[in-house]
């Protein structure tokens, strides 16, 4: 009787939560084009460092991947994505000169180190690859229905904020993540309950971590 599509289930019941986090303000403001330069520049240089951070925790979930002994086929997804995430860093440099940031300069907020403090819990070795991939995927799934949200029809995004919104909102990215939730299901189909609450938890967890996250950009709102 255990459940097939747990990330879906887990999806309805915090729809409200995870609403919060994929339809945030700052999301809002870009996709309605009223978005300020300054809010945007902090979630760039923010981003920036967390996105340095994100790169040992998905070497994490790969170590993670290879020790499961049924691991069919996620060590592909995840070495995948660790490898966009040497194009995506580049980006971010390319970005910030554009913008006039110095990213050597950048202090992390509060917020961001929380966050990243997040991910290094899950770095651990006793962290399961069930939670781990759980969280993978969420955090993976707020970007990029987040900025789908900004490129849908209609939408009034700011030509400079374009490439951005693309970057994480293209169809590409969307299937990675549908990639990630397959995984992560068939993780929870196999758990324990102990596991499965555990795995709850942290995309709860992550959820509020995002939110958090876009609400450093109104600091200067
Ligand atoms: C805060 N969440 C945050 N930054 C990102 N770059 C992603 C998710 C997606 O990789």
């Amino acid at each position: 009787q255990k459940k097939i599509g747990m990330t879906e289930t887990w999806l309805k019941k915090h729809r409200l939560l995870y609403n919060g986090a994929t339809r945030h303000p700052l999301i809002i403001s870009i996709r309605d084009g009223t978005i300020n330069t300054a809010s945007f520049k902090t979630w760039l240089a923010q981003d920036y460092l967390f996105v340095r951070a994100f790169v040992p925790f998905v070497a994490s979930v790969l170590i993670k991947a290879w020790k499961e002994s049924d691991c069919s086929g996620d060590m592909e997804v995840i070495l995948g994505g660790m490898a966009s995430l040497e194009d995506e860093i580049s980006w971010f440099k390319t970005e910030a000169n554009k913008w006039g940031i110095s990213l050597s300069d950048v202090v992390p907020q509060q917020a961001n180190k929380n966050y990243c403090g997040l991910l290094e819990s899950l770095m651990s070795p006793d962290a399961e690859y069930t939670v781990a991939i759980t969280a993978f995927w969420a955090i993976e799934t707020v970007y990029q229905e987040s900025f789908a949200h900004c490129i849908e029809e209609g939408s009034k995004t700011p030509p400079e904020l374009k490439e951005t919104c693309v970057r994480w909102g293209n169809e590409a990215f969307g299937k990675y993540c549908q990639s990630l939730q397959n995984i992560a299901n068939r993780c929870l189909q196999k758990a324990s309950d102990e596991e499965l609450k555990k795995a709850e938890v942290m995309l709860l967890s992550v959820l509020e971590h995002e939110v958090e996250f876009w609400n450093m950009s109104r600091g200067n709102v």
